[in-house]
């Protein structure tokens, strides 16, 4: 029979406070699993905390920063003294820093890379061993239009997304033996506060160029929202893919399909 309960399963999701980890969270949670995420503040881990349970969900928050790998494995250590062992592992934390390639400093490209495409491998590293030892896992990373697509101004966000799509199909390759499998998903242009800037009025009120490049990119017409990506979460997550190992799903209204609207 086709099962998509997560019932008795532990699940961490890394940068759970709000945006599209906040969304996972809550379908991960109400499809049965027992949730934790993280996040960097406890004015962010409180108001979290206030919003989940407003939704009947009983979340576990930690403060931890996930591109610190002594806090990674306090982390771990204390979902599992809380929860249990991880069965279930999103790595959902990510920054983007929008500059053009020239004007980017060194610095300022590490600390994308460092968050974005190392900080999967140390949180992945840290929970990998506990779901050796149990015998499953589910490993879901949080990918992008740009493992796939460049654009003006992202070129450290691009480089760590297309290296999170390869550390997705490397530890797929090392771990599928292992009863683990680690996919990612891709998506599109999502309203949460990441993408807000690209969707500010202008002065006059009408919509951002940005916003209207979007719109007419996505044959879906409209952004996605982070509830766009509950089902494929939790699909994910499930026994429902338990044959499905080292996928990117695009969840993108279209984009990746699609030349574009003549102009
Ligand atoms: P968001 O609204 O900016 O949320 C990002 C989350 O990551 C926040 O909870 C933040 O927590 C956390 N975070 C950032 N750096 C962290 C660190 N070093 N340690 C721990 N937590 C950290 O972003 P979002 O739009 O929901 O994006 C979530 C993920 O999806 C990111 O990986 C992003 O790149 C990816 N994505 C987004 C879109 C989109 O259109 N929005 C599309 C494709 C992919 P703090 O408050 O503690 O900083
Ligand atoms: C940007 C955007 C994107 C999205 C997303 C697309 O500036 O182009 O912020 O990169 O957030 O990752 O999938």
């Amino acid at each position: 029979m086709i099962n998509f309960s997560l019932e008795g399963k532990v699940a961490l999701v890394t940068g759970g406070a709000y945006g599209i980890g906040f969304a996972i969270t809550q379908a991960l949670a109400e499809a049965g699993a027992r949730v934790a995420f993280n996040c960097r503040s406890e004015q962010n881990l409180a108001k979290a905390l206030a919003d989940y349970k407003e939704k009947g969900i009983d979340a576990k928050g930690y403060i931890a920063d996930v591109t610190d790998e002594k806090q990674v494995q306090q982390l771990v250590a204390n979902v599992e003294r809380d929860l249990g062992t991880i069965d279930i592992l999103v790595n959902n934390a990510g920054i983007i820093k929008r500059i053009p390639m020239l004007e980017m400093s060194v610095e300022d490209f590490r600390q994308v890379v460092d968050t974005d495409l190392n900080a999967p491998f140390i949180v992945a590293k840290a929970v990998i061993p506990g779901m050796k030892k149990k015998g499953h896992g589910k490993i879901i990373n949080i990918c992008s239009m740009m493992s796939e697509l460049g654009r003006e101004t992202v070129s450290a966000y691009a480089a760590a997304k297309g290296g999170l799509k390869m550390l997705t199909r490397n530890i797929c390759s090392e771990f599928g033996g292992c009863n683990i499998q680690c996919n990612g998903i891709g998506p599109g242009y999502i309203a949460t506060p990441q993408t807000a800037p690209l969707r500010e009025l202008q002065p006059d009120g009408s919509r951002h160029p940005f916003d209207q490049f979007i719109l007419s990119k996505t044959p879906a017409g409209r952004w996605g929202t982070p509830e766009d990506l509950m089902g494929p979460a939790v699909f994910l997550a499930s026994n429902a893919s338990d044959f499905v190992n080292g996928h990117i799903l695009y969840v993108d209204g279209g984009i990746l399909a699609y030349i574009g609207k003549q102009p």
